[in-house]
């Protein structure tokens, strides 16, 4: 749990505040070369990609990078390559797990904080290729991709707990090398680059990591030499100091953002290497989280940890191909769509392309005759059809703008007037992981503004004045109000090591309410152990509910309150308590 914790709090910090070791002034920065617009365009259609890290440290079952010198002792965990030697290893078979899951994309860790080389480097003797096994795993990956016409991308680690040159140190990063050459790290580090895309190329993207000890002075001349190298080249927001093409919100959904692009990496199991008998989500979960990253306009990027032999476990590789049947019949909700109009929540997500839109539909209102209740958009629905690879083929759906399959769909009652539209499905056709309704537009459905759905603008602490016992490093982008500003991809946070905290909700008159709705933050874990709800009565707090974990689905229910003033208490959190979202219900 500590590794776990902290790899977030790494993540977190350096993400929001940037690595922040600038040694120039902002006018002697250099100016990062932009990325190529269509070469992003090409990316964010591809929509799902698989990542993989592997490396020797399969052979414990312990997370790489982060059990050097923690869980395995660090002369342990740099000899395990002595044995490693994954016969079972064949590309081919890995590329295509790949496409019967329906990815587009495939991305190698070539060498992560531990230092190990997947590749036949010239740099250094720490490589794949000084193992039994004798292989150049990267070449052999690359070169199967570019065979099934698979895109190939790189995952390197900008940090290097191994390397002596490197400042920092095992266990993740928290003891200083004795003799550090930041200088002569950083040409090692680009002469590798150099390496993997000249050697292994063309490359979809870079994909940086954890980049300790790394600002703009030294994150910018990395990614313009990466974009040197290969002009459409991609570069994520983690080659230090700079945001560079797309962001990479980890093991959470990425907020809904039409502006700018970024994908979403998520371990199929918990661990991003090898761990025997791993928690493995459901089919349900891995759908329902690249249906919303798509809703969000994001791109999912979805890990798996081969085992020592090389082989991807199997229990893996059939979630990946029940994803893959999915896709199969349900991929044009995906492939190629942009995000939206209608924000993701939880009652679904939604996707388009041309005058379609793609309703993704997780919960209808069973209070409301089984109705999906919609806000209203700038076009007219010509027509609602329930998507169903069972139903007989329409030819006249094909789609004439799109190489895309056909539809296969029935007609669905709904209804639209100024006030909005109502989807209405019969129990017997809503599927328990998603019913699709796609809506015929009278235009391109890309002009309609995002619009949110559902609870967040009948909750009574929609916009209610807030205020908190600490608030993350004073900055406004976490403070109070984001708990109840109905976006769940803002959120109130608080600092690093806080355990107790309150945030306490003024809402402006007494209203009465019956129910509490709390999003936990769902990357942090469940921070919150024991927590209650209160309410001021006469200027005395008054207890509504006590309870222990929250987690980001809490609900509650309750004998009517009336009230104006109510509080969340939270008396124990293993780390800094922070919320997405707070609603309150008649
Ligand atoms: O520390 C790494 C971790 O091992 C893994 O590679 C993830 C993938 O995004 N990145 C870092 C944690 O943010």
């Amino acid at each position: 749990m500590k590794n776990k914790t902290r790899m977030m709090n790494w993540l977190a910090g350096s993400l929001l505040l940037g690595a922040g070791l600038n040694t120039a002034s902002a006018a002697e920065l250099p100016k990062l070369v932009p990325a190529s617009p269509a070469a992003l365009q090409r990316w964010q259609d591809m929509r799902f990609g698989m990542f993989i890290h592997w490396g020797p440290v399969s052979i414990t079952g312990h997370e790489i990078g982060w059990s050097r010198g923690a869980q395995t002792p660090i002369a342990v965990y740099d000899n395990l390559y002595k044995q490693f030697n994954p016969t079972n290893f064949n590309a081919a078979e890995w590329v295509q797990t790949a496409r019967d899951a329906g990815f587009k994309y495939m991305v190698l860790t070539t060498k992560h904080h531990d230092g190990f080389c997947l590749w036949d480097t010239k740099q250094t003797d720490y490589n794949i290729m000084n193992s039994p096994f004798g292989r150049d795993v990267v070449k052999e990956l690359a070169d199967a991709c570019k065979q099934a016409g698979m895109a190939f991308g790189t995952y390197h680690s900008v940090c290097d707990w191994h390397h002596p040159d490197f400042p920092l140190g095992s266990p993740g990063g928290s003891v200083p090398k004795p003799h550090p050459n930041m200088d002569r790290y950083t040409e090692y580090l680009r002469a590798q680059v150099t390496e993997l895309i000249k050697n292994y190329g063309p490359l979809l993207y870079m994909w940086f990591d954890v980049p300790q000890q790394t600002g703009p002075d030294r994150g910018i001349p990395t990614a313009n030499l990466v974009r040197s190298l290969q002009p459409d080249i991609l570069i994520n927001n983690r080659v230090g100091g700079t945001p560079a093409d797309f962001d990479t919100p980890e093991q959470t959904v990425g907020g809904f953002n039409m502006d700018r692009p970024w994908e979403t990496c998520m371990t199929i199991c918990q661990q991003w290497s090898w761990k025997p008998n791993d928690n493995l989500k459901s089919l349900s979960q891995c759908l329902r989280t690249l249906i919303q990253t798509a809703g969000g306009n994001g791109n999912l990027l979805f890990n798996v940890g081969p085992m020592p032999d090389g082989r991807i476990e199997p229990r893996q590789v059939q979630r990946l191909k029940e994803m893959g049947a999915w896709l199969k019949n349900y991929g044009v909700t995906i492939y190629g769509t942009r995000g939206g109009p209608f924000k993701p929540g939880k009652w679904g997500a939604s996707t388009r392309i041309g005058n379609r839109i793609f309703l993704h539909v997780f919960q209808w209102e069973k209070g409301n005759q089984d109705a999906l209740e919609l806000p209203a958009i700038a076009a007219r629905v010509r027509s609602a059809r329930r998507l169903d690879h069972k139903a007989p083929i329409q030819e006249s759906l094909r789609q004439a703008d799109t190489p895309l399959p056909l539809l296969q769909s029935v007609e669905t009652d709904f209804q639209q007037n100024e006030e909005g539209l109502t989807v209405r499905m019969p129990p017997a056709f809503q599927d328990p992981i998603d019913t699709i309704v796609m809506l015929e537009l009278d235009r391109p459905a890309i002009q309609l503004a995002p619009a949110k759905v559902g609870s967040s603008t009948s909750s009574l602490s929609s916009g209610a004045k807030a205020k908190a016992s600490n608030v993350y490093q004073n900055m406004s982008e976490y403070d109070a109000g984001k708990a109840v500003d109905g976006e769940t991809e803002t959120r109130w946070a608080t600092d690093g090591g806080t355990h107790e905290a309150w945030l306490e909700l003024d809402l402006g008159k007494n209203v009465t309410f019956t129910r509490m709705a709390i999003r936990e933050w769902a990357e942090g874990g469940n921070r919150i152990q024991r927590f209650n709800l209160q309410f001021k009565e006469g200027g005395e707090w008054k207890t509504i509910f006590a309870g222990t974990t929250m987690g980001p689905d809490f609900t509650k229910r309750f004998e009517a309150v009336t009230a104006r003033v109510v509080r969340l208490n939270v008396l124990e959190a293993t780390d800094g308590p922070t919320i997405d979202e707070w609603e309150i219900l008649k």
